[in-house]
């Protein structure tokens, strides 16, 4: 079995034959094995929230058993949730972005610059917006289970310090697989290229990308400091980490083992969250000392907001008019002035 599970977490693309890995308990008591694929490596909080809901859900059953596998050895980002589609995969936790294809509802967090706060952010995605938004997946052949956390975005590159709109003229960066973000950062004056996350440190290193976007937790513990020399807090975007279940395996679990998975994926999202937050604070600091930090000031934000709104109002039908109107009226809410 261990020959098995190691050959298929190894598969990448070849998705087909890793079911036997899978499969309901046997009659003789043997546990159910579900994989978690991560795009990110060990030392980062998703991991150690994916540890945290191994450890809740071992310690509630003898019948389920949970692996982890990080830094996209299983799979990317897009891929992995295909993977579950097709029920080869049992878990995997992606930002919102590359799930776009999938349902389009999405998008509203692409919006640039709507999302501001951590509490704002509780505030819309733990309450009902989060949860109706939820709800709109199943047909997509996943479930989710609960809202993680990869964080605000910042902007990284290797060619010059970031503070005015102007600086980012020609500025080539990795965006992710997401038509808003490409069209975002077209807006703004860059040249964006959409690409997996897997192949980005590579991409920086060999200059095929000037910079790249991601929150602070990944940019020190994926080590982009040996790749990329300026950083600017720019916030321009929240992504949402996604837990999600594949429907085909969720549909073969027992309503008790269902339900030790969904409240293990809730409460190991609580402590996600919490310690991605303490792990930017302290990331933003530590980044400090190894690249060189720059701020965009407030006047210069609102050129950044001007010149994205085009992009709010052309992506906004594509997104869902009704979603990105309530989406934009949560936000409008917990606004601070
Ligand atoms: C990106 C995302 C990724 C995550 C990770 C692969 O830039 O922020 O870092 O979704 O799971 O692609």
């Amino acid at each position: 079995l261990m020959v098995i599970t190691i050959l298929a977490a190894c598969g990448g693309n070849s998705s087909e034959g890793t079911t036997a890995v899978s499969g309901p308990a046997s009659s003789d008591g043997e546990a159910r094995t579900l994989r978690i694929s991560l795009g990110l490596n060990d030392q980062h909080p998703l991991y150690k929230g994916s540890e945290k809901f191994k450890e809740i859900v071992e310690s509630q059953t003898d019948s389920l058993k949970i692996e982890i596998y990080h830094s996209g050895q299983i799979a990317d980002d897009r891929s992995a949730i295909e993977m579950l589609q097709f029920g080869t995969l049992d878990i995997t936790i992606p930002s919102s972005a590359p799930f776009v294809p999938f349902v389009p509802e999405y998008g509203v967090f692409d919006l640039p610059f709507t999302l501001t706060d951590t509490e704002m952010v509780d505030s819309v995605l733990q309450g009902e917006f989060g949860k109706n938004l939820a709800a709109k997946v199943e047909s997509q052949g996943v479930v989710q289970l609960a809202w993680w956390e990869n964080g605000f975005r910042q902007l990284t590159n290797n060619s010059k310090p970031i503070k005015t709109l102007e600086d980012l003229k020609g500025l080539k960066i990795r965006v992710m697989e997401n038509e808003t973000h490409i069209a975002s950062w077209k807006a703004l004056g860059a040249n964006p290229t959409p690409m997996a996350f897997t192949e980005l440190f590579t991409a920086m290193q060999q200059k095929t990308v000037d910079g790249q976007e991601n929150p602070y937790p990944s940019i020190l513990l994926e080590k982009y400091p040996e790749v990329q020399k300026y950083l600017t807090e720019t916030n321009h975007v929240y992504s949402p980490f996604l837990f999600l279940f594949s429907k085909k395996v969720w549909d073969e679990l027992t309503p008790e083992q269902q339900e030790i998975i969904e409240d293990a994926a809730i409460e190991a999202g609580e402590y996600n969250r919490e310690l991605t937050r303490q792990t930017a604070e302290e990331a933003l600091e530590e980044l400090k000392s190894q690249m060189e930090f720059t701020e965009i000031s407030d006047e210069e934000l609102a050129k950044f907001k001007e010149a994205v709104q085009p992009v709010i109002d052309k992506y906004k039908s594509q997104i869902g008019t009704e979603i990105v109107d309530q989406y934009l009226a949560e936000v409008e809410k917990y606004s601070k002035e």
